[in-house]
């Protein structure tokens, strides 16, 4: 178990305001004199990750943070990094002095852990001074889950690590493939064999769509883009889905009888990494591009680029070309992505293989508190090149999504 990246670990974070055992508490969890503790408010100034075990969940990520009432253009400093730390977080424990009321600074915490969709818990810290009642009405009020503790007394840790441990966020398990084929079913997946194809293998979506297919008995028929026509025609039935590299979408879109439903790798690694709704969603702001908007295209690794690359050649291109707007386009590669997106109009990320799913929903995250649209490779491919909404046939929900965006695009 130790062996779990951090990446990998669900991240709990320890919020509120200075002074109320924020330290201490994950001192309590941890068994260890890790944080700094001190009477004096705002000790800690910097978000500090401990990994540990966490019975009887498993493997996490403990992140003590700094006061969100800090003082001073330091102060400040200090919060967005906490508030940024709450972005990355998949839980959260709200630690309350027990002798106070709840007060501005938490109920702002409160809306940006709604913001970021984090569940949380209060621990009611220092209760060995007695309980407040009134701070107890106010987080029934709010309908939140509270456990009173003593980081001095050493009370009430070990059923506050049950509760939290129960209210973790499982892990999403998102499939492939797997959910839309069955036993028996008949599937052709179009695997280009350019310059631009590695040498000798294919690549990891496909790799990883072929196993998952298999594993539910389906049968699998692999063929490129050239030879789809005489593939499908030698077929004595039609295939149950087809899925292309998005770089042969407009000849798969053209070869393949409307009946048959089509989608992408890019578009399965999409929902599978990613989130296809908000993708969707995004979309719509392609068409309100206007002269000199800024456009970000994120990389996740820094892969060597080829002459023609996708992310760096051919989407800007393409972009420009449909619509026919003088678009400044950045491009950022590596685990470093933007923290302030403010000035970027939209976001087109790849399609994020070298992330874990948990990453990809990370940057997903930022960029919706932050107001940024965005999309990913294989949306926007699929899309400037007319096949959406087609290619969304198989997936009910951005289907459902396209259809309401396309009422407010154009
Ligand atoms: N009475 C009592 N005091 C406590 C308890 N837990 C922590 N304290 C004291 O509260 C003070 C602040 O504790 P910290 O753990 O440093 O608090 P923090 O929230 O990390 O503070 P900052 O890092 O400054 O934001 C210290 O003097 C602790 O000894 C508790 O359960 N009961
Ligand atoms: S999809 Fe992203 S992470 Fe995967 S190889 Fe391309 S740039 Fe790298
Ligand atoms: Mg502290």
């Amino acid at each position: 178990m130790s062996k779990t990246p951090q990446s990998e670990r669900i991240h709990i974070a320890f919020v509120g305001r200075r002074n109320v055992g924020k330290s201490s508490l994950i001192n309590c969890f941890t068994g260890q004199e890790l944080a700094i503790v001190s009477d004096i408010p705002g000790t800690t100034t910097d978000p500090v990750k401990k990994a540990m075990e966490l019975l009887p969940f498993g493997p996490v990520v403990l992140i003590d943070t700094a006061g969100i009432d800090d003082v001073g253009e330091l102060g400040q400093k200090r919060i967005s990094k906490t508030i940024k730390t709450i972005s990355e977080a998949d839980f959260a424990i709200l630690v309350l002095d027990s002798q106070q009321k709840l007060n501005s600074y938490e109920y702002d915490l409160i809306e940006q852990l709604k913001n970021f969709n984090v569940s949380f818990l209060a621990a009611i810290n220092k209760s060995d001074l007695g309980i407040n009642y009134e701070l107890i009405e106010e987080l029934k009020s709010l309908g939140i889950k509270y456990h009173p503790v003593s980081c001095l007394k050493n009370q009430g840790i070990y059923d506050l690590k049950e509760k939290v441990s129960q209210l973790l966020p499982k892990e999403d398990e998102i499939p492939l493939i797997a959910d839309l084929v069955k036993q028996h079913d008949l599937i052709v997946l179009v695997v280009p064999i350019d310059l631009g194809a590695p040498k000798g293998r294919l690549i990891m979506p496909q790799v990883q769509t072929i196993r998952e297919a298999l594993d539910v008995d389906t049968i699998v028929v692999v063929t490129k883009d050239k030879e789809l026509r005489a593939t499908l025609s030698k077929l004595n039935q039609q295939p149950k889905l087809v899925v292309t590299d998005s770089q042969a979408i407009m000849r798969v879109n053209a070869d393949v009888p409307d009946e048959i439903p089509i989608t992408t790798f890019s578009i399965l690694m999409a929902r599978y990494k990613g989130d296809l709704v908000e993708y969707i969603r995004g979309l719509k702001k392609v068409e309100e591009l206007q002269n000199g908007d800024k456009v970000l295209i994120a990389e996740a690794c820094t892969h060597h680029a080829q002459e023609d690359d996708i992310g760096r050649v051919k989407i800007p291109r393409w972009l420009r070309l449909h619509t026919k707007k003088n678009i400044e386009i950045d491009i950022v590669s590596g685990h470093d992505f933007p923290e302030n997106l403010s000035e970027y109009k939209l976001i087109i990320h790849c399609g994020g293989c070298t992330l874990t799913r948990k990453m990809m929903q990370t940057r997903i995250k930022q960029a919706r508190y932050m107001g940024i649209p965005i999309v990913n490779y294989g949306i926007i491919i699929s899309y400037l090149h007319g096949a959406i909404p087609r290619v969304l046939q198989p997936f009910p929900e951005a289907f459902n999504e396209w259809e309401k965006t396309t009422s407010k695009i154009k």
